[in-house]
């Protein structure tokens, strides 16, 4: 979609686009009623300042859309594809596959939620190291990084779809 075509779309049409990069209610309706924009460097530089102020409660919501690295996603639709292709360097190998499961499942258990890193761009061996690495954080300070990363995932996202 263009931004010309987003700025004229019917609601429904632009916050769909816009929850296939944040299912975050907030975000979606406000970016929606701020249009238009009028450039994608608009929209962007927005979505990204709104996104920096994400509550817990929103982070989780948008966490809860985004499968476990190295999972693929149940789902159909634009969110599922996305996440296909940015986990797309991740390699799924048995023996990848249970080092990443390892990991999940210990993040899984010091934090209370799943594991969340911007996988575009990033090979198995820098998520398996970030995987460990924040293992060691705080609970607030991990959460911080899991805010950032979903911030990075969503502005990425909507990059890509804007064309
Ligand atoms: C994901 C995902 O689906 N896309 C991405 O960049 N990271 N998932 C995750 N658990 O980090």
């Amino acid at each position: 979609m263009d931004i010309a075509t987003f700025d004229e779309a019917p609601a429904d049409a632009a916050a769909a686009l816009l929850r296939a990069c944040a299912d975050v209610d907030a975000w979606v309706e406000t970016l929606v009623a701020e249009r238009p924009f009028g450039s994608v460097e608009a929209l962007l530089g927005r979505a990204d300042v709104l996104a920096g102020d994400w509550t817990p409660d929103q982070v989780d919501a948008a966490l809860a859309d985004h499968p476990r690295i190295g999972e693929r996603h149940a789902g159909a639709g634009t969110s599922a594809a996305l996440s296909g292709r940015e986990q797309s360097g991740v390699d799924t190998s048995t023996e990848t596959a249970a080092r990443l499961a390892a990991g999940n499942a210990a993040y899984e258990e010091r934090f209370g939620r799943v594991f969340l890193v911007r996988a575009a761009g990033r090979g198995t061996g820098e998520i398996l190291a970030l995987l460990e690495q924040r293992l060691t954080h705080d609970p607030d300070t991990e959460l911080a990084v899991t805010a950032q990363q979903l911030r990075e995932i969503a502005v990425l996202r909507l990059k890509g779809l804007l064309t």
